[in-house]
């Protein structure tokens, strides 16, 4: 089924958090966006290995919640669904890493994924978020390279928080591990009250 199939697609992701985690009482807190088709569900995939305790698909909305010993992964489409965009705040609080994936390939839509990632790192709640923008699918011919991916979407004007993009490719697995590298280096723990 869609749930077991998931379950397992999001182990590697937990393994490799876990392996980076130092202290156990801790929780990390990871959000996953993008346009729809930017290949978020294949990066999941990547990320493939062992136990997750549950996961909630959140009845009537496109939100994954994933959920395992010192780990929460939330994990939607963003774009297109404007009428429940202030219910999404409720899954911002706490975020550790914002991790953006992009469809390299898709220059059509540089300026829709663009506008809804600024829109993000407005949210006050996501504010001093470190930011990894996935500039995924660069197996393909005409994907466009990170650094124009970076220069379209004005990452350089961020000056509020950690970003960084990592050329990738979830079909080959190419840089995935590079950018959660990048994650697990910045990360920054919350304080357990
Ligand atoms: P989403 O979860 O963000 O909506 P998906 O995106 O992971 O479902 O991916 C959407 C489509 O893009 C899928 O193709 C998937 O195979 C493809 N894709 C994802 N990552 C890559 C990549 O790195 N390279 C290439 N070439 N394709 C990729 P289908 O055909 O299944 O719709
Ligand atoms: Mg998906």
């Amino acid at each position: 089924s869609a749930l077991i199939c998931a379950l397992i697609l999001l182990q590697g992701l937990l393994s490799i958090l876990r392996r980076l985690k130092q202290s156990p009482e801790q929780e990390v807190r990871l959000l996953l966006l993008g346009l729809d088709n930017a290949g978020k569900t294949t990066v999941l995939k990547q990320l493939a290995a062992e136990d997750v305790s549950h996961i909630t698909p959140t009845q009537g909305f496109n939100i994954k919640s994933v959920q395992s010993t010192g780990f929460k992964l939330n994990v939607w489409d963003i774009g297109g669904q404007r009428k429940i965009r202030p219910y999404w705040r409720n899954y911002f609080e706490n975020t550790d890493v914002l991790i953006y994936v992009i469809d390299s390939s898709d220059r059509k839509r540089f300026e829709e994924t663009s506008l809804e990632l600024a829109e993000l790192l407005e949210e006050e709640k996501l504010a001093t978020v470190p930011l990894l923008v996935f500039a995924n699918k660069q197996d393909l011919m005409t994907a466009a390279p990170a650094s124009e991916l970076a220069e379209s979407l004005r990452l350089h004007t961020i000056r509020d928080r950690m970003w960084q993009v990592q050329a990738c490719s979830a079909l080959t697995a190419e840089g995935i591990q590079d950018g959660m590298t990048w994650v697990c280096r910045n990360i920054k723990f919350r304080k357990k009250p």
